[in-house]
């Protein structure tokens, strides 16, 4: 059945071409001429149908039990395939659970489309208290990067158009596309409602950098004695990864990844300075950065962490980022690929590789540093600890390099960061620019379907509670997710006391002992309790060999974790008990 609503024959004998399509069938038909070939949501009035239908036309439908988690895996789809990822939602409270995804999706520079159904237009504007009455369109627009509302049937196709182009153009972000009730009833003449619909041509068009802006970034590079190249998830979003490779490998300079830029080169790389940054933040005079923003994450571009005086060259798509936290030198704008390719045509033959002194001092630290770490993850304590826990887990991904690693949590995200080397591009996500808890399952799940590689949830065990009931999203689809719960019976850890003396326990313990891999089994999925790295290790092997729903519940000291993990000293109250 094609995407037109069936109009009785003209005569018995006799069938005629349908003659008209509804909202729902231009939404979905829409979507398909673009390439959209998943959603992620959650049904409920007025959408329920428009899922049912999009399963009917060959639509992978991905039903979650929160439009949180579906959020979050529209996200990571659209990370991973450059392709915008869908989400779709019911009104106000689906429509609301949905923004935070929305929201970390824009800020993330991740795109994505919230898709939601909403009241009746006359209704909400008057405030006259429709079911689910909500102004959703004013409350998304300063949560994303553009929002848009269709009213009418026939404008369908450019709402998706645009939506599509917003989420994907420039920096990639959040879109928001409302979609009222009333629209999806509505008809037109089926020929002239598939010529409405829009094929969006280049919908993320290159931006070739300018040459004066290559040069200047260049000549900088070239004066440096110490130069460091550094690399953002913008960098890994771009799919740029052989030139990235030549250029770094092309310059000699030492790199260091952002978070979710590991596996861009493999961690095991020889000019990889992870092992050494907080040297190479400080020592270095020029700095390239290639997708990735001086913000928080990394303290702004100065103080201590940057140590003395250096010169930035940053590549990015968006001009206003440019000197957003400190002076940038050699700001080259335009897209990753082209950036890097103009970088590389502009090097020339006979490029000088860095000062030899330079490449030393960073392998001297690097070798001592991970000399010192493989003595720590050799130990074997009992109970486990982070490191130990995290060795075995390093080990899986090396022998399964193609399988995807999902991170969250304090500690658990902060060792799990620095111990799992990841090999290959976009096989690394986690909280992000915000550090938000509640994106594990959804990620998962997008990893899952997207790639169909196994999936590797690193997950501390408060970050796991966000969106643990989409263990039977996980189960229901199949899907080869091991879920590790780092259990240390809290936030951070499972020893704080209630500083009242009452019986209420303090505010950051939990159950102790809980047993997280019987959620797993209610649904049918594998559990595992590991109280030991052999047992660990044993469960992770089988999960990945197998590529069932797995989730161990790896029992941690509970005081092993430091309090807010590494970034203690944006916490006031630790801080001061320091
Ligand atoms: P990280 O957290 O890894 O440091 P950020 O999210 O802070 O990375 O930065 C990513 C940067 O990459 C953003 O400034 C964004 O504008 C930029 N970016 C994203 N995609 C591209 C692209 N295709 N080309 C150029 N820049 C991009
Ligand atoms: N809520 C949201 C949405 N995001 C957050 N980052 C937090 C709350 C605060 N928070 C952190 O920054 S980490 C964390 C919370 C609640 C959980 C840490 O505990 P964990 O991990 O058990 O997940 P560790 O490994 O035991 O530290």
């Amino acid at each position: 059945m094609s995407a037109v609503l069936a109009t009785p024959p003209a005569t018995s004998q006799e069938q005629e071409e349908p003659t008209t399509i509804d909202g729902f069938h231009l939404v979905i038909d829409a979507l398909k001429l673009n390439g959209i070939d998943t959603i992620f949501g959650l049904p409920g009035i007025p959408i329920t149908d428009l899922t049912r239908m999009a399963q009917a036309e060959g639509i992978r439908v991905i039903s979650f039990r929160h439009e949180q988690h579906a959020g979050n895996a529209a996200a990571a789809a659209g990370f991973l395939t450059q392709k915008p990822g869908i989400c779709l939602t019911v009104s106000a409270p689906g429509f609301l659970n949905g923004l935070t995804a929305l929201a970390n999706a824009t800020t993330n520079c991740f795109p994505m489309i919230l898709i939601s159904g909403s009241s009746e237009r006359e209704i909400v504007d008057l405030q006259q208290g429709d079911y689910e009455e909500m102004d959703q369109l004013a409350i998304a627009k300063p949560l994303c990067k553009a929002a848009f509302r269709v009213l009418h049937a026939q404008d369908i196709g450019v709402g998706i158009a645009r939506a599509i182009r917003a989420a994907l153009s420039g920096r990639p972000g959040g879109v928001y596309l409302d979609l009222p009730a009333k629209l999806f009833a509505q008809t037109m003449e089926a020929a002239a409602g598939k010529k409405s619909l829009i094929r969006v041509v280049d919908p993320a068009p290159r931006q070739i950098p300018a040459t004066d802006a290559v040069r200047r970034a260049l000549d900088l590079l070239k004066g440096a004695k110490k130069p460091l190249i550094l690399l953002g998830k913008g960098a890994a979003y771009a799919q740029a990864d052989a030139d990235i490779r030549a250029l770094v490998e092309q310059t000699g300079i030492p790199y260091l990844p952002m978070s979710m830029a590991k596996g861009l080169l493999p961690d095991t790389h020889a000019q990889s300075a992870a092992a050494a940054r907080s040297y190479v933040l400080q020592e270095a005079d020029v700095v390239m950065l290639i997708g990735a923003r001086l913000n928080w994450l990394l303290s702004h571009g100065k103080g201590k962490t940057w140590g003395g005086p250096k010169q930035f060259i940053q590549i990015d798509i968006a001009p206003t980022e440019i000197d957003s936290n400190v002076a940038i030198a050699a700001p080259v704008i335009g897209d990753i690929g082209s950036c890097v390719s103009a970088l590389l045509a502009g090097m020339g033959s006979g490029w000088a590789k860095p000062p030899a002194e330079w490449t030393a001092a960073i392998d001297e630290r690097k070798d001592k540093n991970l000399s010192k770490m493989a003595v720590t993850l050799a130990a074997r304590p009992s109970p486990m600890n982070f490191q130990s826990a995290l060795s075995v887990i390093r080990d899986a991904v090396k022998a399964r390099p193609d399988a995807i690693v999902v991170n969250e949590g304090a500690n658990t995200l902060d060792f799990a960061r620095s111990i799992v080397d990841m090999y290959e591009p976009r096989k690394r996500l986690d909280v992000g620019t915000w550090g938000i808890m509640g994106i594990g399952m959804g990620f998962s799940v997008a990893a899952a379907v997207v790639t169909g590689k196994p999936v590797i949830a690193i997950e501390g065990d408060s970050a796991f509670g966000f969106s643990g009931m989409e263990v039977e999203t996980i189960c229901r689809y199949n899907l080869p997710v091991c879920v590790v719960v780092f259990n240390n019976n809290g936030v951070y850890r499972g020893t704080d006391v209630n500083g009242s003396g009452g019986a209420d326990v303090a505010p950051t313990v939990f159950v102790k002992n809980a047993r997280y891999d019987k959620l797993m089994e209610a649904f049918g999925g594998v559990g595992v309790n590991a109280t030991t790295a052999d047992e660990l290790q044993r469960g992770l092997a089988e999960a990945i060999a197998s590529g069932r729903p797995t989730l161990i519940n790896a029992v941690i000291d509970e005081t092993a974790g430091t309090e807010s993990g590494r970034i203690t000293s944006l916490n006031p109250s630790a801080a001061k008990k320091k």
